[in-house]
């Protein structure tokens, strides 16, 4: 199928609306829609986006919006459109009952209920169909939510400052080394994120908090991977349970005195496999279970490391600062991170963050929303 220029122009604004949907979907795709009037000078009519879990579709935003004009027309949406009873009635039939006359998808939705059906069901109904314009983009924009429909696990973003060497983390009791910009976009990035994931150490040693300050769409789960039991009742990520919810995942030979005295404190104890290396598969799959799409991993290095090793991460963000080498562990380097391509390269602050995705995963494009692409996208524009 050969594309047009408009049909291009058309799917990659779609993409770029699906993007306003971040943190705010989840665990549904961000999916954004175009609807465009047919004809030899085509013109969009109608612009819409996935604004929030269980609010209506893309699809139906931008039909809203066309209304009448969207009768013999082209719909141009990032993912396949859904044919099933969600929270939300089928696209498929609102596509057909408002005279859509060609519907172009970006990708298949992986969804068991949709998985080409969707598309099936618009052909049979006379509707053109054509899927694989802008494939690529839509499938790192839906990679995080593919992650967790076809492996049950949530897609997992590694955060590190690293030394000009790029070594994995700093070692314990150094707090954030990285500037004061640099913080800010990680308190953006934990406020869209499901849960938030430290070792024992890092947790012991800094006593964070691991809430996003402000707060952000999302409110993360913390969670601390703790197979010796080492937390304190004292400890902030304790303290707080209370307001913000906190999973401490331990092993089987967790002294019992020690879980009820966490559990009292109003923290859920996960008691994981007995194999200390199934212990982080088998947690992430834990929270795969719990509809996390998106896992931040904020260190120390042991759990980086062990992540790596396991091949669980599928993003890494590496604030590179210009202190010492001396501050990051020398004994794993970005460029020992098999199959770690980076995506991106930004000043922020004083630091340099890297931003990519490992193997063959196929991230969201680091960044977040282009700035001011969501205002004004509603109305029709010709
Ligand atoms: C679309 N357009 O904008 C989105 C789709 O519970 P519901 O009704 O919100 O349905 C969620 C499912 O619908 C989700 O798992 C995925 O298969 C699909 N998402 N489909 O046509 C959209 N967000
Ligand atoms: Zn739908």
């Amino acid at each position: 199928m050969a594309f047009s220029a408009f049909d291009s122009a058309a799917m990659l604004r779609a993409v770029e609306l699906a993007r306003c949907g971040e943190g705010l979907v989840e665990p549904n795709p961000m999916v954004g829609a175009v609807v465009a009037t047919a004809g030899a000078t085509p013109c969009i009519v109608g612009e819409g986006w996935h604004e929030r879990f269980g609010g209506p579709h893309a699809e139906v935003i931008a039909l809203a919006a066309a209304g009448d004009r969207a009768r013999g027309g082209t719909i141009y949406v990032t993912l396949e459109p859904c044919c099933h009873h969600g929270k939300t009635p089928p696209c498929t039939d609102a596509l057909i009952a408002a005279g859509i006359a060609r519907a172009v998808a970006a990708a298949a939705d992986p969804h068991p209920l949709v998985a080409g059906q969707g598309l099936a069901r618009l052909a049979a109904a006379g509707v053109r169909v054509d899927v694989g314009l802008a494939e690529e983009e839509a499938l790192r924009l839906t990679a995080p939510y593919r992650r967790l429909v076809t492996r049950g696990r949530p897609w997992v973003i590694a955060k590190w400052a690293a030394g000009p060497g790029g070594g994995l983390g700093s070692p314990p009791g150094r707090r954030w080394l990285s500037s004061e910009a640099s913080r800010a976009l990680v308190h953006q990035l934990r406020g869209r994120v499901d849960a938030i994931l430290v070792g024992s150490g890092t947790a012991l040693v800094d006593d964070p908090l691991l809430t996003p300050r402000p707060p952000g769409p999302r409110s993360p789960l913390r969670v601390v991977l703790d197979s010796r039991g080492r937390l304190g009742i004292d400890s902030q990520l304790v303290r707080t349970a209370a307001g913000a919810p906190l999973l401490v995942a331990t092993g089987p030979a967790a002294d019992p005195a020690w879980v009820s005295r966490i559990r009292a404190a109003g923290a859920e104890v996960w008691i994981g496999p007995d194999a200390p290396d199934g212990r982080l598969p088998e947690l992430l799959a834990e929270l795969g279970r719990r509809n996390c799409t998106n896992v931040l991993l904020e260190g120390g290095p042991t759990l980086l490391r062990a992540a790596f090793a396991a091949g669980a991460v599928d993003e890494a963000w590496v604030f590179v600062t210009d202190c010492a080498p001396a501050i990051s562990d020398p004994s794993v380097a970005i460029h020992d991170l098999p199959g770690l391509s980076i995506d991106t390269v930004d000043i922020v602050g004083g630091d340099i963050l890297l931003r990519g995705r490992l193997g063959t995963s196929a991230a969201a494009p680091p960044g977040g929303v282009t700035p001011g692409a969501c205002r004004g996208s509603r109305s029709a524009s010709g």
